[in-house]
């Protein structure tokens, strides 16, 4: 029998710069939600890949940034613990700018905790001469002394199967963790609610969709239709939020759920009737109890 390995990845960086994106390229299946909004991811997210004799498990984390508020402590709290005890992490940047002061905050803790990093340069497809990433990998080099710097796109899938070879080199011999058909160890429950808060992301302008949590009230399958019914709460801050939600004759709750219900039905690879509710739960972000029931641990 051969022997198996495997690497536990963290995914780092700062808000919007693609870790998701190159989580959903690396297992070849969405399991993060994405959006062009800062402070997309909430929680840790699991993704695994197994290939050939090794399993990789990778962290999605949120984007480090300063916390404002219970939610985003929390969020950079998952960030912190999750470079704790992994073998390597990825530190995705984007392909241009100066080193932000999140970005010097994760590499003081890859120094602190002797983590071996792959720096991965994102949204090459941006740029128009490949010439303009050295003086960017040169201060990155500089900072700290990344095992592997690799400029990839995570939306086109250039450069990924690079990074994988790279973090296969930290793999250690060890029985694999998961099913080698798994790809995520989130509940189903927990990916139908993100896609609908992908869309509300999606389709509504800024300060609302921070402010609003998604839970599934209800899964039910009926089997002699081959038909799931899932029930929805879309919480919110406000009584005029909820409205905009809403949206005129119920437009634009009609239109976040039509777009939830076809990646619903593709991740489910099933037909779903979907039926979303919106409620106020007043500055729940704030609040540690409601930030709880919502399950953020
Ligand atoms: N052009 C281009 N855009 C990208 C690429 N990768 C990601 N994006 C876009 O960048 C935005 C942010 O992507 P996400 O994957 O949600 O970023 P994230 O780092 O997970 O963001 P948070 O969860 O908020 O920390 C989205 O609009 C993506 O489509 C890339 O390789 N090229
Ligand atoms: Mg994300």
């Amino acid at each position: 029998m051969q022997e198996t390995k495997t690497a536990f990845v963290a995914i780092v960086g700062r808000p919007n710069v693609g870790k998701s994106s190159l989580l959903n390229a690396l297992i070849g299946e969405k399991v993060a939600i994405v959006s062009n909004k800062p402070q997309t991811t909430r929680t840790r997210i699991t993704g695994v890949l197994t290939r050939e004799n090794t399993q990789f498990v990778f962290i999605d984390t949120p984007g480090l940034h300063k916390p404002r508020t219970k939610l985003s402590e929390y969020m950079v709290k998952q960030v912190n613990e999750s470079v704790a005890d992994v073998d390597v992490a990825v530190l995705v940047v984007e392909p241009a700018g100066e080193i932000q002061k999140a970005e010097q905050e994760l590499i003081a803790s890859f120094q602190a905790q002797r983590i071996p990093a792959i720096l991965a340069i994102n949204k090459i497809d941006t740029l128009d001469l490949r010439e303009k990433l050295m003086p960017r990998i040169l201060a990155f080099s500089q900072a700290y002394p990344f095992e592997a710097v690799v400029p990839i796109s995570a939306l086109k899938g250039d450069g990924v199967d690079a990074v994988l070879d790279e973090l296969e080199k930290f793999a250690a011999p060890s029985p694999f963790f998961f099913d080698e058909d798994t790809l995520t160890d989130q509940p189903e429950r927990v990916i139908v609610a993100e896609i609908v808060r992908e869309k509300l992301l999606k389709n509504m302008y800024d300060e609302i969709p921070h402010g609003v949590a998604v839970t599934v009230e209800r899964m039910h399958e009926r089997e002699e239709q081959q038909l799931i019914d899932i029930e929805v709460q879309i919480y919110c801050e406000k009584e005029s939020h909820k409205g905009m939600i809403i949206g005129k004759g119920g437009g634009m709750l009609k239109r976040v759920a039509s777009q939830a219900r076809e990646d619903i039905e593709h991740f489910l690879r099933c037909k779903v009737n979907l039926k979303c509710w919106v409620k106020v739960r007043e500055d729940w972000r704030n609040r540690e109890n409601v930030i709880r029931s919502f399950g953020f641990n």
